[in-house]
């Protein structure tokens, strides 16, 4: 068979393109996300190379349990996307809420951590792997109301730089994709808070989640092998503008 693709954050948005189009590639894909109904569709929908994994990439045992379960199931994992990610709630440090300030971190930082360290010992005891992780713009840019956001993305597009670091020279290929403005619910949020860094967008300017899925598919290749230890920023200069 093909290779095996885990995808974090596959119950819409980017990560259920990314499972459409490494599906269509050939490879096996294994879909984490909290909401079981959604990834369970889409599981039907691509047929008996998919495995839907309900998960919380916030929690490491679940995902150490769904990286188990897909080497149960497709023999072991060549490509992990670390993608899941949440902004809401959106606001100002001064009236932030503590738990939910730890919640995005816990999720966009923790869990990012979370697939690496679960994938890293099986991928590097069969040679090698690639891993994935979705940053952003705003891993880059101090933006109003995002600070527990672009917290979480600096802190992970660091993650990918350690990684390479320790794991390259055992085979590991880290990378990190910056998807720019992408029409998916979450900027629909973004859009709906009252704090949107790129407001002037019209939704028509967003770009198609279809975009950063095909951008991952040709980064699991060797023609991407310049940008290991770094990111692949996609048509982010709404936000570098400012
Ligand atoms: O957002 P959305 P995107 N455990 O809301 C999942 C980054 N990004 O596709 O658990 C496991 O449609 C959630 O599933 P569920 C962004 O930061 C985006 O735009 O069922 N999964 C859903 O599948 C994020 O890292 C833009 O709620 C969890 C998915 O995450 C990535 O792109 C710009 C989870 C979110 O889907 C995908 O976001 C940019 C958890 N604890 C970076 N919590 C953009 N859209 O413009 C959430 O620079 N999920």
């Amino acid at each position: 068979g093909g290779k095996t693709v885990m995808i974090t954050g596959a119950s819409r948005g980017i990560g259920a393109a990314a499972a459409r189009a490494f599906a269509a590639e050939g490879a096996n894909v294994v879909l984490l996300a909290r909401s079981q109904e959604a990834i369970a569709d889409l599981a039907g929908e691509i047929g008996d190379t998919a495995l839907a994994v309900p998960c919380d990439v916030s929690r490491y045992w679940e995902v150490e349990a769904a990286i188990a379960a897909a080497v149960e199931t497709f023999g072991g994992l060549d490509v992990l996307i670390n993608n899941a990610g949440v902004i809401e709630p959106i606001s100002h440090l001064v009236n932030a809420d503590p738990e939910a300030w730890s919640h995005v971190i816990d999720i966009n930082l923790k869990g990012v951590f979370n697939g690496m360290r679960a994938a890293m010992p099986g991928m590097i005891a069969r040679g090698g792997g690639t891993i994935i992780t979705i940053s952003s713009g705003a891993a880059h840019n101090a933006l109003e109301g995002w600070s527990h956001y672009c917290t979480s993305k600096a802190g992970a597009a660091m993650l990918t730089m350690c990684l390479h670091k320790e794991a390259a020279d055992q085979g590991i290929r880290a990378m990190g994709l910056s998807p720019g403005t992408v029409a998916t619910q979450m900027q629909r949020e973004i859009k709906s808070s009252g704090l949107n860094p790129v407001s002037k967008l019209e939704w028509s300017d967003h770009i198609p989640p279809d975009w950063p899925a095909r951008a991952l598919v040709w980064m699991c290749g060797a023609e991407a092998d310049d940008l290991l230890g770094t990111e692949l920023s996609l048509r982010d200069e709404e936000l570098r503008a400012r």
